[in-house]
This record gives structure tokens, C-alpha cells and sequence, in this order.
């Protein structure tokens, strides 16, 4: 989608902090962290948000899903807040869908 932020990350033409890569997906540091670590995790196939998926993504969701910890290890976080924005309404602002992984401070509960 070319005129999606993400998909130009996922393509290189914009930069970022990324932390993780893999077939399917990218994780990099948020530009304006919310905690002492912000990181988004992104599908590298443009995916709106969770209203544009099917039961033909149940293998990427669980894929990205069971990655989550593992990418949260690389920045040491063993405990974190794992947040995705859906829809306008939801406060979603770039509309390819990103798991936000908050973590390195005490957070509040929710
Ligand atoms: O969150 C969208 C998030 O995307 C928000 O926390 C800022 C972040 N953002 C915006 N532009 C960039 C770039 N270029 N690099 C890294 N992070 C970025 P939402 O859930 O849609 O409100």
C-alpha cells in the first residue's frame, strides 16, 4: 500500500529502530514512546486493523501473537502491556494494524 507509513518502513524507504524480523512480520521502536519501552509489532503484509481480518490470517495472528514475549525478551522486558487500537474510534491513527508492547517501568493497572 504505498501510501501507508508502515508499509513504507516495511519496505525501507522510511526508517526505524527495528528490534525484530521475520517472513511475516517487523517490530521496531515507536517514535514517540507512552513507556521507557514502546515498541510496534506490524504485519508486513498490509492489514488494516483487526476488522480486516479472516480465518485465512488465523496462522499469521497465532504467528504474531506467540511472538510477542519473545520480541519483548529483546529489549529485557519481562513483563509488559500489549495494546492494538482498532478503528478511528478505537484512537487508531496509522491504519496498518500494530500490536504496541509498553514495558521497562512499573505500569499502572489498567
Ligand atoms: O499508534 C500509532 C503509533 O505509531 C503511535 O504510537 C506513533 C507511532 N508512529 C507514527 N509514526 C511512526 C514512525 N515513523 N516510526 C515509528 N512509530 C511511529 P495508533 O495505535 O495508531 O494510535
Amino acid at each position: 500500500m504505498p501510501d501507508c507509513l508502515f508499509c513504507q518502513i516495511v519496505a525501507g524507504k522510511i526508517p526505524a529502530n527495528v528490534v525484530y524480523e521475520d517472513e511475516y512480520l517487523l517490530a521496531f521502536h515507536d517514535i514517540a514512546p507512552k513507556a521507557d519501552t514502546h515498541l510496534l509489532v506490524i504485519p508486513k503484509r498490509h492489514i488494516v486493523n483487526l476488522n480486516d481480518l479472516s480465518d485465512a490470517d488465523a496462522s499469521l495472528m497465532s504467528h504474531l501473537m506467540l511472538s510477542l514475549p519473545a520480541i519483548a525478551r529483546t529489549q529485557n522486558l519481562t513483563g509488559f502491556r500489549t495494546i492494538t487500537n482498532t478503528g478511528k474510534e478505537g484512537g487508531q491513527e496509522v491504519f496498518h494494524m500494530h500490536f504496541h508492547i509498553l514495558g521497562g517501568d512499573q505500569l499502572p493497572g489498567f
